[in-house]
């Protein structure tokens, strides 16, 4: 492995050690970085291994900070957004990973930087690196069960087709919750619904 790849998987386990003990989600960042390289080789996507690296490796790097930490950032750094941001506190630490990546880890990238934000909701018209990490989060070999499962294999035949799944098996399991389906998610649904259906 690079001497670079190691340094930076190594500061990524220290952000996600606590009281001694390294939390899963530090295993969870290792899997989505070997599905993101993966993929990137199997579709012949040709991006930057730097930018996939840093983008897997940062995605969920605000995802353990307490929530009102997150309001903080949200409320400095996305004031517009806050209001309607409230009553989805799961997709806050995309946004704030987003900032404390360039912030507190000097990831100046903003396709990177951007990758890191939209890696829970997805948008319409992402790049290839979006994405990459949109995908690899979901589909990442240690999610278990008859819908990943599902997501993985189109992850391997299409891209756009697979963004599809992902959003259609997130919402199906937010409507099991009660959970409400944030506005960019669902844009992100209907781009890639209607590209498909342009497509045939
Ligand atoms: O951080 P991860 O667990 O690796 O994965 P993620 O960043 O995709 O976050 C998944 C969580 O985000 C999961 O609990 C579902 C939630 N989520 C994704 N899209 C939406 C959403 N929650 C709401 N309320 N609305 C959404 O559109
Ligand atoms: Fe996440
Ligand atoms: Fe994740």
């Amino acid at each position: 492995m690079k001497k670079e790849r190691w340094n930076k998987i190594q500061i990524v386990q220290q952000a996600f050690t606590i009281e001694g003990k390294v939390h899963p989600r530090f295993e969870h960042t290792l899997r989505v970085l070997e599905k993101a390289l993966e993929l990137n080789q199997m579709h012949h996507l040709n991006l930057r291994i730097e930018q996939i690296e840093d983008a897997a490796l940062f995605h969920d790097i605000a995802k353990l900070q307490p929530p009102h930490e997150l309001m903080h950032y949200l409320k400095t750094h996305y004031s517009h957004l806050c209001a309607e941001l409230l009553s989805y506190p799961a997709i806050w630490h995309a946004f704030v990973g987003a900032i404390v990546a360039k912030e507190q880890y000097g990831i100046t990238d903003s396709d990177v930087c951007h990758a890191i934000l939209y890696h829970t909701t997805g948008r319409p018209e992402m790049t290839d690196l979006e994405k990459l990490i949109f995908i690899s989060d979901y589909v990442e070999n240690g999610r278990m069960g008859i819908a990943f499962e599902q997501a993985r294999k189109m992850a391997n035949q299409n891209l756009d087709r697979a963004i599809i799944v992902i959003l259609e098996q997130t919402f199906a399991y937010l409507k099991k919750k009660g959970e409400p389906i944030y506005s960019l998610s669902q844009e992100t649904y209907d781009y890639y619904v209607k590209r498909g259906e342009a497509d045939v």
